[in-house]
């Protein structure tokens, strides 16, 4: 595969509700997407990183910059056998796993689609359907919580997830178990707590949860491998890891006993497959985070969670949960079983509406040979 041509893109898409976490409030997301061709095919992939640097350090601008002055200069008009490899062309760069992902990713669609094959298969998949659940923001009172926790599991989602913060936790989370007594729940704290709140992290042990995601600093294993000694629920990192290595370390310290895997977080899916592997050497599980993706992102989430260790119900669903039309075709949509199936024809298996694109476009920036 040569790379010939590469185009970004930011788009504006309205989220169809505010998403509340405990660092920050998405009511727009500045959507950016790569377009990369090569041998008279299109790759398409998302940089999914945030406007503001409060859930990671990238942002949309930072992604745009290293993307222009670093990942163009050294790749473009190069020659790779695999996706994969872009993956080495790009390893001067250190962190930035948003924007090189996203180079990454786009090929890995050439490449499926240049093999006649669905991505999935490419990846080394084997899920023909996935499980899906729903992370919930954080809402003003718990009526709301309860009131869209129905809403979800009536659409037949697997497991809900719920967002916390300081003052909306355990209260809440206990209201909701007393509810909803065999529902399969969780917790995202987004780093809003410290070592020192063990006792009050400690209380979510009686709410029989399947874990709580990243409750302590985003740059934390140490301490976090502390809390889990002082904790039974377990833990599950978000924040804290972006590539193999990090899974690892945070497995043999004790710091979680599951692992959340976003393909932006980690560099892309060649990455993304090496924190899977390791995970599954280490039987700890692993499912498929989200960060409020557009199509185009979510696709690529939905081709990854089909590797073997994906077993825990992930945050990928719905289009319509997000956007009143997506940027794909069709759009994700969730059986009652609370499953997506996973398309079986070569590439993304969707296709790009590139009309619509075109008109939620606000600025891009092409590259070619
Ligand atoms: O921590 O998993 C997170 C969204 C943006 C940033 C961080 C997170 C999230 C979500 C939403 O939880 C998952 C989704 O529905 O895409
Ligand atoms: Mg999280």
């Amino acid at each position: 595969m040569k790379i010939e041509f590469i185009a970004v893109r930011e788009l504006r898409m309205h989220l169809k509700e505010p998403f509340e976490t405990s660092s920050s409030i998405t009511r727009e997301r500045r959507v950016l997407l790569l377009e990369v061709r090569s041998d008279g095919l299109s790759g398409w992939s998302e940089i999914t990183v945030d406007e503001e640097p409060f859930y990671n350090s990238e942002t949309t601008d930072t992604a745009w910059h290293i993307l222009r002055d670093f990942i163009v200069p050294l790749t473009l008009g190069k020659i790779v056998e695999t996706a994969q490899e872009a993956r080495t062309l790009m390893s001067r760069i250190r962190g930035h796993e948003m924007a090189r992902a996203g180079l990454e990713n786009a090929l890995w669609d050439i490449e499926s689609q240049q093999k006649g094959i669905p991505l999935h298969k490419l990846l080394g998949g084997s899920l023909t359907e996935i499980p899906c659940g729903v992370s919930l923001g954080i809402q003003p009172a718990v009526e709301l919580v309860i009131a869209k926790i129905e809403h979800e599991l009536a659409a037949g989602y697997q497991r809900i997830k719920l967002k916390i913060k300081p003052g909306s936790d355990i209260g809440m989370v206990k209201k909701v178990r007393k509810i909803f007594p065999n529902v399969k729940l969780m917790v995202d704290a987004n780093s809003a707590y410290a070592l020192q709140d063990a006792e009050l992290l400690r209380e979510f042990d009686s709410c029989d949860l399947l874990m709580i995601e990243q409750p302590l600093a985003w740059d934390e294993l140490y301490q976090h491998a502390k809390l889990q000694a002082l904790i039974l629920t377990p833990i599950c990192l978000d924040e804290c890891i972006h590539n193999a290595h990090h899974a690892r370390a945070a497995i043999e310290l004790g710091a979680c006993m599951v692992i959340n895997v976003k393909l932006g977080r980690v560099g892309g899916h060649s990455e993304a497959k090496r924190v899977h592997d390791v995970c599954r050497e280490c039987k700890i599980p692993v499912w498929c985070g989200g960060m409020l993706e557009s199509g185009v992102g979510r696709v690529h989430n939905i081709a990854m969670s089909t590797l073997p260790g994906f077993i825990l119900p992930g945050d990928v669903s719905a289009s319509k949960r997000y956007w009143d039309e997506d940027i794909i075709e069709p759009e994700v949509e969730v059986t009652t079983r609370g499953t997506i199936k996973v398309p079986e024809s070569p590439g993304l298996g969707y296709s790009v509406r590139r009309d619509r694109i075109e008109r939620l476009t606000v600025r891009s920036e092409t590259w070619q040979v």
